[in-house]
């Protein structure tokens, strides 16, 4: 057995390393993204119980389940955007699954976003982490440390206006710089979708996704408890549902974190 594999398993086992749940509870309260009503809207998670030990089934339970594909905490695949349409590999069931694990980048956003829901990602708050923890690494995920989960209430989630969402993102420039200078597996954040509330309006429109996934960047929406995460040195697996031709995937979110660390 490889010595790294049984040593993950003696510091779990000691307490020195823990899984953390980065995922929200899928529940027919969970939010979805509200799009302007010229495009076709996304349904929510329903739960239809087929039997719970009755005569429909007297030993057992079981659901089912319906929801679109980006409900709650959610997969983005490359394929989800125009720009990443032709990429190889680019649907829940063709990425490789080493994609799936890699280590986490936690950028700490909190304050601003506090002082400013439309708060945007700029590449010097990038080079600010650097300065304390290194180049962010090929194949890291970025998480994006908002306290935006700390929303529990669905309006306050959303936080829509007359003029649409407010809620933050991340500026086309910062988008480019983790793409292409810093070549990451992808961007996660703890709203309901990668891209600010305003971003219909930005250029280009949904700049997260439009640059990202061009890229042949994933995505993590809705995430929750980063805050017991470090800025670095967490591993994070993120495995979608293997939905042939799929665009996206609720998906458990876990990361391994060092307890000392915190
Ligand atoms: C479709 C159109 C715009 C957006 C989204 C989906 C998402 O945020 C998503 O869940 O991928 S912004
Ligand atoms: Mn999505």
């Amino acid at each position: 057995m490889s010595s790294v594999l049984k040593q993950l398993v003696e510091e779990l086992k000691a307490g020195r390393l823990k899984v953390v749940d980065l995922t929200q509870p899928l529940h027919p309260g969970t939010p979805v993204i509200h799009l302007p009503a010229q495009f076709e809207a996304s349904p929510g998670f329903t739960l239809r119980t087929i039997c719970r030990y009755d005569q429909a089934g007297p030993a057992w339970y079981w659901n089912a389940v319906a929801m679109g594909e980006h409900t709650g905490t959610h997969f983005d695949a490359p394929v989800h955007w125009i720009t990443g349409k032709d990429r190889p590999d680019n649907t829940c069931a063709t990425i490789p699954a080493r994609r799936f694990i890699g280590p986490a980048c936690v950028i700490d956003l909190v304050d601003e976003v506090a002082a400013d829901p439309d708060f945007l990602l700029k590449p010097a708050h990038i080079e600010r982490w650097e300065a304390d923890h290194g180049v962010i690494a090929s194949g890291s995920w970025v998480l994006l440390w908002t306290g935006w989960s700390k929303r529990q209430d669905p309006k306050a989630f959303l936080n829509e206006a007359e003029d649409g969402p407010h809620s933050p993102g991340l500026a086309p420039e910062a988008v480019s710089m983790l793409a292409h200078e810093r070549d990451v597996l992808g961007v996660g954040v703890e709203t309901i979708g990668t891209d600010a509330g305003q971003a219909a309006g930005f250029d280009p429109p949904f700049p997260c996704h439009h640059i990202m996934h061009g890229a042949g960047k994933l995505g993590l929406a809705s995430l929750c408890h980063l805050d017991q995460l470090p800025p670095a040195g967490a591993i994070v697996i993120a495995a979608p549902l293997k939905i042939v031709d799929g665009s996206g995937s609720p998906v458990r979110v876990l990361a391994i974190v060092p307890t000392e660390a915190h």
